[in-house]
């Protein structure tokens, strides 16, 4: 029932109608609503709501509720939804499935921060280990599991530069290509968030702590293969060929630059397994991209569109979330003044402190700090992560027992790794000298272009508190 105020067809205003509360109503067949679908940034999962309220799914995307979005539907009103048709100033919603219902049981061990949709790490012992078990391994999802009945047959369409559309099945995918195991690194943007939280300022995101990263095998075919076999030269992509995006099956989508895709050495994968295992649902089961060395995000779950671009994905994921700005900068910036992150900067975490006759104890803190420096024998061990993005090598873990004065470097232990540049973490292991536990310990990483981290949280404080990468200080008998 619309109170009209702008002139339309009420036929076809009620056909596949999309109403917001009280407001907005965009018809699918004026052709101004196919322009917005196909213009619209989560592309047709829109046609979720068609037919009904849109508010249930603004629940879920709640992105929406900005002001530019509003500026953007003003073109598409066709009407005012008479006040008298509203429940508590809202449209009646149709009960909606919930998208959520399919996702699969985690394991109990997890340290859930949100249930849906599922954003969870591990407890800090897990990350003692070269592989990060695949039940174990940290899950970042925006929006729901997509259910996919026959893996093999699902299907990944690559859209090249003149719009051709060319689909393969990942049985096909598997027939088709050779083989290509690499072990990598995923880290979020947010690992290590609630450091910069608690000593930099308060910041937008999930509080993750040493937890948002997980080092796996992964298996599948080169996405290089891929684009040669579909007509892309390779060697020389044409100039207009900018960007690689990656579109998911719930919605998500970012992009890659073209040079990372076809990088000999660069090792980006459609993947079909972790750690020999068939890929796990809520790692992007049946197949997702693995971008090594580039912040998490890039690494597209549940691929299901790959289109060769000169531009970037149009995606709140690559045009504002995952982006960096000045301590200044509170909120509301101009997210197109930054570029997208895609590499990652150096970055190194403690994930136990252990007495050297003791085996990491199960029920732990989350970062695993046992006081146990007491008998006179026992050294206190330290152990942690040190990684960097691009390929780059750690050739240094340096450790200070004493808040800062004094410095020493820590033992970089055996990467069992595959893949053509160190795509993986680096274990370290630091003896504490007998005596020498004083104020604490401080961490600190240095790569092969001798890039390293900052010493503080407030000077690269942002507000989205991405890329926490700050010295970490431990306590000796206390997590941070
Ligand atoms: N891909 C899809 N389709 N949906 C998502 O929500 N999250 C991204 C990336 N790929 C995401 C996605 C982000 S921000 C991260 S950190 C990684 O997936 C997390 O991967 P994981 O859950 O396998 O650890
Ligand atoms: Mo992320």
């Amino acid at each position: 029932h619309l109170d009209m105020d702008t002139p339309v067809s009420p036929s076809s205003a009620r056909r596949g109608a999309l109403a917001r509360c009280a407001g907005y109503f965009i018809t699918a067949h004026h052709s101004l609503g196919r322009d917005f679908i196909s213009s619209h940034p989560g592309g047709d999962v829109i046609l979720n709501a068609a037919g009904g309220s849109i508010d249930p799914f603004w629940k879920i995307f709640n992105i929406h509720h900005k002001q530019y979005v509003y500026d953007i539907l003003e073109q598409y009103r066709v009407g005012v939804i008479d006040p008298t048709d509203l429940v508590n100033g809202e449209v009646p919603s149709a009960v909606i499935d919930d998208p959520f219902e399919k996702d699969p049981t985690r394991d109990a061990r997890m340290l859930m921060h949100t249930e849906k949709p599922c954003n969870a790490e591990p407890p800090g012992e897990v990350l003692n280990e070269f592989l990060t078990p695949n039940e174990l391994f940290f899950v970042r999802n925006h929006l729901w599991v997509p259910d996919v009945s026959d893996p093999e047959e699902h299907e990944v369409t690559i859209v090249t530069f003149d719009g051709d559309e060319v689909t393969f099945t990942v049985r096909e995918l598997r027939q088709i290509f050779k083989e290509h195991s690499v072990t990598a690194v995923l880290q979020c943007s947010g690992n290590r968030r609630s450091h910069m939280s608690k000593q930099g300022g308060d910041t937008q995101g999930l509080p993750w702590d040493v937890g948002a990263i997980g080092n796996a095998k992964w298996t599948g075919v080169l996405l290089r293969d891929v684009l040669r076999e579909v007509g892309l030269d390779v060697n020389e992509p044409p100039e207009d060929v900018q960007h690689v995006q990656f579109l998911g099956s719930e919605a998500y989508g970012a992009s890659i630059p073209i040079d990372k895709a076809v990088d000999r050495r660069g090792d980006v994968l459609l993947v079909y397994q972790m750690n020999d295992q068939p890929l796990p649902k809520d790692h992007g089961a049946p197949l997702r991209v693995l971008v090594p060395g580039h912040v998490a995000a890039r690494s597209v779950k549940w691929v299901k569109k790959i289109i060769l671009s000169d531009e970037e994905s149009q995606s709140q994921w690559q045009q504002r979330d995952y982006k960096c700005f000045g301590p200044n900068i509170k909120n509301d910036p101009d997210w197109s003044s930054a570029p997208a992150i895609q590499e990652m900067p150096v970055q190194s975490a403690v994930t136990a402190v252990r007495s050297s006759g003791s085996k990491i104890s199960k029920g732990a803190d989350r970062t695993n700090v046992i006081s146990t420096h007491d008998a006179d024998s026992e050294r206190t061990i330290l152990e942690g992560y040190a990684f960097s993005g691009g390929g780059r090598t750690i050739v240094r873990v340096d450790v200070s027992t004493d808040g800062g004065r004094t410095w020493d470097q820590a033992e970089l232990l055996a990467s069992p790794s595959q893949g053509s540049k160190s795509w993986c973490w680096q274990r370290w292991q630091y003896s504490v000298p007998a005596g020498a536990v004083g104020e604490g310990f401080l961490v600190k990483a240095v790569d092969e272009a001798y890039n390293t981290q900052p010493e503080g949280y407030g000077p690269n404080w942002n507000f989205r508190g991405n890329l926490t990468c700050g010295w970490q200080r431990v306590p000796a008998n206390k997590p941070e």
